[in-house]
C-alpha cells in the first residue's frame, strides 16, 4: 500500500534566538522536498503553511520568551499533526524552530498510546533542549521542548498528550550532542536520559552508536525523528541559528539516516531550525532534503 506523507509547514522563529527560521518550510520546498519524496514512491500531500502569530521580539517575561505565541503555534502544530495521524498519513513537520516539537510529539504520543504501540524519539541535535524557565540562560523556548515533553517544563506546555508526561525518560535518545548548559547536565543525570554525545560518536563511530540508539526498536515501535539541522557540523549546514562546531559530517549523518530507515519503523518527522537567512545558496536545505531522502529509504547500496 502506498504510504501518504503530509508536509506541514510551521513558518515561525518564535522560540529561537535569531530571526529567520520562519522561512524554513519554503526553503525546503524550493530544495525539492516533495518531489524527492514522491520519487521514492510515496504519495506526498503538501498541506501548506500553518498561519500563527508573528514574532513580536520582546524581552522574556518570567524566564520565558514569547510564551503566548509559542503556545499558539504549538496548538496549531498539535492539531495538524493529530489530523494527519488520524487520516493514516505520516506527518512531516517543517519548521520553524524546535519549540514546535512540543505540539507534534504530544499529538504523536497520544496517538501511539491509543494504539498500544511503543514510542521512541530520536532527538538529532547539537543541543539537548532540556532547559526550563528556571534553568534557561536565554529564555528562548527552542531550548525547552524536551522538558515540556518529559512533564517538567512550563505548565502551559506540559500535559498536552493527555498524560502528565508525553515521554518517559527512556523513550527519547539524543544524538550529536555537544552543547549542554550546566543545569541541563544535572537534569540529564537526574532524569537518566540516554545521550549519545559527540564524544561517544568519536569513540565508537556512528554505526555502533546507532545500533545502540535503536536497540529496542521492534515491530510495535513508532519511531519519531526530531531532526534539528544544527546536529550536523556547520561546515555542512551553515544555515542554522545556533551552529556548534564539531558535529557529524554529511557521511556520518547519511549512515545515521540509513540505519533509521532500515528499521522500517519511522512513523513521523520534525525538520527544524533551518534558517535560510544564514544559509549559503540554500545549501543547508538541499542537504536536509538529501538526508531526509535517506531517512525515507533511498539506498546507495549496490549489494
Ligand atoms: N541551551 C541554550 C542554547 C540553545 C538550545 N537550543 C538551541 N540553542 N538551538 C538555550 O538557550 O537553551
Ligand atoms: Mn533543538
Ligand atoms: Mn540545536
Amino acid at each position: 500500500m502506498t504510504r501518504t506523507l503530509r508536509l506541514i509547514g510551521a513558518p515561525t522563529d518564535i522560540g529561537a534566538s535569531t530571526r529567520g527560521a520562519g522561512m524554513g518550510p519554503d526553503a525546503l520546498r524550493v530544495a525539492g522536498l516533495a518531489n524527492t519524496l514522491a520519487g521514492l514512491g510515496f504519495e506526498v500531500v503538501d498541506g501548506g503553511n500553518l498561519a500563527g502569530p508573528g514574532t513580536p521580539w520582546e524581552v522574556p517575561a518570567e524566564g520565558l520568551h514569547h510564551l503566548p505565541e509559542v503556545i499558539a503555534w504549538n496548538r496549531l502544530v498539535h492539531d495538524a499533526v493529530d489530523q494527519a495521524l488520524e487520516a493514516g498519513q505520516l506527518p512531516v513537520l517543517l519548521g520553524g524552530d524546535h519549540c514546535i516539537a512540543v505540539g507534534s510529539i504530544s499529538a504523536i504520543a497520544r496517538h501511539v498510546r491509543q494504539r498500544r504501540q511503543k514510542l521512541r524519539v530520536l532527538w538529532l541535535d547539537a543541543h539537548t533542549d532540556v532547559n526550563t524557565e528556571t534553568t534557561s540562560p536565554s529564555g528562548n523556548m527552542h531550548g525547552m521542548p524536551v522538558s515540556c515533553l518529559l512533564g517538567h517544563g512550563p505548565a502551559a506546555l506540559t500535559g498536552w498528550s493527555g498524560e502528565p508526561a508525553a515521554l518517559a525518560h527512556d523513550a527519547i535518545r539524543f544524538l550529536g550532542i555537544r552543547s549542554v548548559d550546566a543545569e541541563e547536565k544535572s537534569a540529564i543525570r537526574s532524569l537518566g536520559l540516554g545521550v549519545f554525545d559527540m564524544r561517544h560518536i568519536d569513540e565508537h563511530g556512528m554505526r555502533t552508536t546507532m545500533t545502540e540508539a535503536l536497540q529496542d526498536v521492534d515491530d510495535d515501535t513508532h519511531l519519531h525523528v526530531s531532526f534539528d539541522l544544527d546536529c550536523l557540523d556547520p561546515d555542512y549546514a551553515p544555515g542554522v541559528g545556533t551552529g556548534v562546531r564539531g558535529g557529524p559530517t554529511w557521511r556520518e549523518m547519511q549512515l545515521c539516516m540509513e540505519m533509521i530507515a532500515d528499521t522500517g519503523r519511522l512513523g513521523s518527522l520534525d525538520v527544524v531550525e533551518l534558517n535560510p537567512a544564514l544559509d549559503v545558496r540554500n545549501r543547508t536545505a538541499e542537504i536536509a532534503v538529501e538526508l531526509i531522502e535517506s531517512l525515507f529509504g533511498k539506498s546507495t547500496l549496490v549489494r
